[in-house]
């Protein structure tokens, strides 16, 4: 590893939590030994055809045009645009808005909520008896889950991260799992995601991955989903499609360990192994301010169209990069002084 100590550098290292499963792991389940064994190994793991189409995504489809109609009618009741593209298919509805209104994705994830069809996915009973066989019999949904909707050809891509660089260093100490999850088939060409097999951490400089022979593309059908540790570096492929490329990803740890959340929000209980008939209590969860407004600074006021994307887990970063994000966080920062 090397010696230098940027920004969000912990020097600390917890290899056997990303590598080795947790003692009280269910063997049996939905995965076999091997699927269990490559996501210790590499840290990821590509699932193909584990949700029902018709039961498990369609709806999470219909939902997703909800977002996109509210969203044309909150943009188009403030003036932000002139046509709701009510003619057009769900596919590409988006895409015309953010012709007239390029943060329009934006819009529609800030009032988006995230609808019971979503929340019943991220709690599907196969995919959470799959999850104890990696993080055992008490499992916590994380606080940082959201929906994206990648327009076409939008350069704004995520770059290659991990996905512990958005919160506090103690995550780094705690197995967290991304599901990602795609509503369409997913290729190079419409931004399907790629990942560096085994457990990286620095890419190319500080831990001399082969980005030539480490790089995994994950193209992948609707249906299936993807899993990746915390620790994994990943980025999707540019969207160069005429379609937009939906996906949701959410997160899980053990409700025992901390979330690393800036104690901001707390987890939602999905599995308890004192009480196998536990019922998730979305209630609470309504109840708590969204993701958007803690993880991304977003405002959901009706009238604040601010698409400016911030948050605490910035400091960690070695900005390398001016934008609007950059600076508005720059210029937080120095509000609090
Ligand atoms: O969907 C993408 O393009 C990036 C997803 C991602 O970074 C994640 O799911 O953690
Ligand atoms: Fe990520």
């Amino acid at each position: 590893m090397s010696d230098s100590r940027s920004n969000g550098f912990s020097g600390e290292c917890h290899p056997e939590i990303f590598t080795v499963p947790p003692k009280d792991a269910k063997e049996q389940g939905p995965l076999s030994k091997e699927q269990v064994d490559f996501f210790f190994r590499e840290g990821y793991l590509v699932i193909e055809d584990f949700f029902d189409i018709e039961n498990d995504i369609n709806p999470c489809l219909k939902a997703m045009d909800c977002i996109v109609e509210n969203c044309a009618s909150i943009l188009y009741k403030a003036g932000k645009i002139t046509n709701k593209h009510e003619d057009k298919g769900s596919h590409e509805r988006l895409t015309y808005l953010a012709k007239e209104y390029p943060d329009a994705p934006v819009i529609a994830y800030k009032f988006g909520g995230f609808p019971i069809e979503f929340r019943n996915l991220w709690s599907n009973e196969r995919l959470l008896d799959a999850l104890e066989q990696l993080l055992g019999p008490d499992i916590q949904g994380h606080p940082n889950y959201l929906f994206r909707t990648k327009i076409p050809n939008n350069q704004a891509n995520d770059p290659w991260h991990q996905d512990s660089a958005y919160l506090d260093m103690e995550a780094c100490k705690v197995l967290q799992i991304t599901g990602w999850i795609p509503f369409i088939d997913v290729n190079e060409t419409n931004s399907c995601m790629k990942v560096v097999k085994r457990k990286k951490s620095e890419i190319e400089r500080t831990l001399g991955a082969d980005m030539e022979k480490d790089v995994v593309l994950c193209e992948m059908r609707k249906g299936s989903i993807l899993l990746f540790n915390n620790m994994l570096p990943h980025t999707s492929t540019n969207n160069l499609s005429n379609e937009i490329r939906w996906s949701m990803d959410v997160r899980w740890q053990s409700s025992k360990e901390k979330l690393g959340f800036c104690n901001k929000k707390p987890g939602i209980l999905m599995r308890d192994s004192q009480n196998p008939l536990h019922k998730i209590n979305w209630s609470e969860f309504d109840t708590i301010k969204p993701s958007n407004v803690e993880l991304f600074g977003l405002t959901d006021d009706e009238n604040d169209f601010g698409s400016i994307i911030t948050g605490p887990y910035m400091k960690n970063w070695n900005m390398t990069n001016k934008n609007r994000h950059v600076l508005e966080f720059f210029a937080k920062e120095s509000r609090n002084f």
